[in-house]
């Protein structure tokens, strides 16, 4: 593709930014909220860096008719946000009223602006009167979620048509249950795997009662994917090791919901390191869960930071570790990773020890479409990308300013990375950077920040970076130009 043509984006394609609740409200215990698991574990000790929580976070229950002018100004078109489970049922069950009307005054605000509404039901923040319960390792929670999506439905059904159930459900089981460095902070493979089978079932469930109750939804899920490639593509062990990541990260998720059965050659790896955590999960998947789970979908959401280089021998030069900041032990997120090395292949890094890996979108979204959504019918959108750099904040001819080179190019890299997909007949019609603005970033607390807006956390002021200003240009024109536009 030639570097010095434009190049536009169909006319469908939506420009976006998406956020979290729990990450940007703040007003965590105001008009009824109740803890969530998050509230609890980032008041655990060495949890997450500086022992920052989500309190106030960027105060959003209070400033959202701010940001959602400062969203007009830049020009999105659309906004993905997450609702609080325990805003709206504090306790898991009965319903907040003050919680609900929250978004529906965000939901109207958004519309005014022309703005389109994305909304994700579940962004990791479970109700913690639920986890007291077993949360997502027990059964119970599944239903307990579609009742809550069904109280969103009722409040906002008239309103929002782009629903999403859940945001990475890896990440809301495997790092969260397994390797103990999200909320809640578990160390087991066992509730890693169940939590998963939960999520899901809570997944096509909901899914299936929001199409009863209105065909006209656009319905889907938002699952962190990636490119997993063998450090040495004519190794078997190294093979096998892609083999191995892939089918943990992506085709556990993909396979039930596209494909109504999980990945068989993942299942006997599961039962290999551990058989015991195996027979619990499959007790756990009663007849027709997998029915449910397999409920047609219109979207997938595709959330892509990077790639993984893996391999099945030692490496000569180890990469970073790029993950748990803090003083908790961290554990593998992958039951049957044993024996699997990460490799460095000289990419660059953000701060978070991720590569930067444009191409890896392109394979990504080729590989999700010809063998999962085409098939099915289902449209893709890049729900989530973005990095985070160590921005800083300068005064240039008086105007508070943040010269972020960096996100610039990452952004420009992965739209470019996007029209590459749809040259190869991809259809992909959207893009969300991750994120709006920066926020509390889970374990990382406030100390990274991925936003296209800068939020000084003790005034609360925003500060459109240079990202932020790339980004407006790219929506108005509707195009990447051949060079990155010197920064105004
Ligand atoms: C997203 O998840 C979240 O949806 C969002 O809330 C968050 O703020 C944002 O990204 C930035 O972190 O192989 O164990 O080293 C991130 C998805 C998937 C990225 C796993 C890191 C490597 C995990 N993550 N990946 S590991």
């Amino acid at each position: 593709m030639s570097e010095n043509s434009e190049r536009a984006f169909p006319a469908n394609f939506l420009f976006g930014a998406a956020t979290a609740a729990f990450q940007i409200e703040g007003a965590a215990f105001e008009d009824g909220r109740r803890a969530s698991i998050w509230d609890a574990f980032s008041r655990e000790p060495g949890a997450v860096i500086h022992a920052d929580n989500g309190d106030v976070a960027c105060d959003h229950y209070h400033l959202y008719r701010d940001d959602v002018a400062l969203m007009k100004r830049m020009g999105l078109q659309t906004y993905r946000f997450s609702t609080s489970w325990s805003r709206v049922r504090p306790d898991g069950g009965d319903l907040n009223p003050k919680g609900v009307d929250f978004y529906s005054r965000l939901v109207d605000e958004l519309l005014e602006a022309d703005i389109l509404p994305w909304l994700t039901l579940y962004h990791w923040d479970l109700p913690q009167a639920l986890q007291e319960r077993g949360g997502w390792t027990v059964r119970e929670t599944a239903d307990r979620f579609t009742e809550y999506a069904l109280d969103m439905h009722d409040a906002l059904g008239d309103r929002v048509n782009v629903w999403t159930t859940l945001n990475e459900p890896w990440c809301s089981s495997f790092l969260s249950y397994a390797a103990g460095i999200h909320a809640p902070g578990h160390y087991s493979d066992a509730e890693g795997m169940l939590a998963a089978h939960h999520l899901l079932l809570g997944h096509g469930q909901t899914v299936r009662e929001l199409r009863a109750r209105d065909s006209s939804l656009n319905l889907g899920i938002t699952l962190n994917l990636t490119v997993a490639d063998p450090a040495d593509a004519n190794d078997p062990a190294d093979i096998d090791a892609a083999r191995r990541i892939d089918g943990q990260f992506n085709r556990w998720f993909l396979d039930p919901i596209f494909r109504g059965a999980y990945p068989s050659d993942i299942m006997a790896d599961f039962r290999r390191v551990d058989a015991a955590a195996a027979d619990a999960l499959q007790a756990a998947i009663l007849p027709g869960d997998l029915e449910a789970i397999s409920t047609a979908i219109d979207t997938l959401g595709v959330n892509y930071y990077h790639g993984e280089l893996v391999s099945g021998h030692a490496p000569v030069v180890p990469p970073p570790v790029g993950e748990a900041p803090t003083d908790r032990p961290g554990r593998s997120p992958f039951p049957a990773s044993d024996g699997i090395f990460w490799h460095e292949r000289g990419l660059p890094r953000t701060p978070m020890n991720w590569e930067v890996q444009p191409e890896g979108l392109t394979r990504l979204l080729t590989r999700v479409w010809r063998e999962y959504a085409q098939p099915a019918d289902v449209t893709l959108y890049v729900t989530e990308n973005g990095a985070a750099y160590d921005d800083e904040l300068v005064v240039d001819a008086g105007e508070p300013r943040v010269h972020d080179a960096e996100r610039v190019e990452f952004v420009r890299d992965h739209l470019a990375a996007i029209l590459d997909a749809q040259d190869a007949g991809v259809d992909v019609r959207g893009y969300f950077y991750w994120s709006l603005l920066d926020n509390f970033e889970w374990a990382w607390g406030y100390e990274k920040r991925f936003g296209i807006v800068r939020v000084d956390y003790d005034t609360q002021v925003r500060t459109v970076k240079d990202s932020g200003r790339e980004y407006s240009r790219i929506i108005a024109a509707r195009a990447l130009a051949p060079h990155a536009v010197p920064a105004s």
